[in-house]
């Protein structure tokens, strides 16, 4: 088999992280007199700890200063950390594991790539961090999905080229990145939302890793 890469997003991937997302922002909306509930929380998956609170300003025509927008980051931040530091192996969502370790098993090199700063806490949390070889998270990204960055700098630590690297998503500007970026996208989740994937799962609970390569033509 030929080497290849499997890259991961986190949230709506491999953990809901989303409900806790959801909480903490409800948290600080609820404090701003803006209403908030969730189905807005769908616009905040996969976007910037910044970009989210700018949602949640514009729902409330709100207009805060850089600094002020800082605090209420920090602060939301705080109470999400207060719920992820309490998750549990048994949040992983089903079949990630095994499907993790069998593409270990496999010889396939793994990547997590995620905006989320708080990535190496809840792989702690889950148990799962050995389980990668690389991870890219919004600490080292400078440019937010679709942009390609954060998955071409995962090909770039598994030392693979773009073409040999799989990319597993929820979001459509997650799958978008993975296209920019060269890379086959498996779309997790809602084929309708998924449409521009290579191929759509709905999770990894059955899933082999011959099947993903077989299905994408790769093997
Ligand atoms: P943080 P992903 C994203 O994770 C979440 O979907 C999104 O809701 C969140 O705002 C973003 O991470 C940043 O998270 O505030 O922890 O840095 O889907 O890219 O794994
Ligand atoms: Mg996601």
């Amino acid at each position: 088999m030929k080497k290849y890469g499997f890259l991961f997003d986190l949230d709506g991937v491999l953990v809901d992280t989303a409900k806790y997302h959801y909480l903490a922002w409800k948290r600080l909306a609820d404090e701003l007199n803006i209403p908030f509930d969730e189905k807005d929380n769908e616009r905040l998956k996969g976007v910037s700890r910044m970009a989210s609170l700018e949602i949640i300003l514009e729902l409330g025509h709100r207009e805060m200063s850089p600094t002020e927008k800082e605090t209420c980051c920090t602060r939301k931040n705080q109470w999400y950390v207060e719920y992820i530091s309490r998750l549990k192996k048994e949040e992983l969502l089903p079949g990630v594991e095994e499907f993790l370790r069998s593409a270990r098993k496999a010889g396939v090199g793994i990547a997590l790539g995620s905006a989320s700063k708080n990535s190496p806490l809840i792989l702690e949390r889950l148990g799962i961090t050995p389980l990668f070889d690389a991870i890219v998270d919004g600490t080292r990204v400078h440019r937010a999905k679709p942009d390609p960055e954060v998955f071409l700098t995962g090909a770039s630590d598994l030392k693979l080229p773009p073409d040999h690297c799989v990319v597993f998503e929820d979001a459509a500007a997650g799958i978008e990145a993975a296209h920019r970026g060269g890379m086959h996208a498996v779309g997790i989740g809602d084929p309708e939302i998924l449409a521009a994937a290579d191929i759509v799962l709905p999770g990894f609970a059955g899933i082999t890793v011959q099947q993903v390569l077989t299905k994408l033509g790769l093997e």
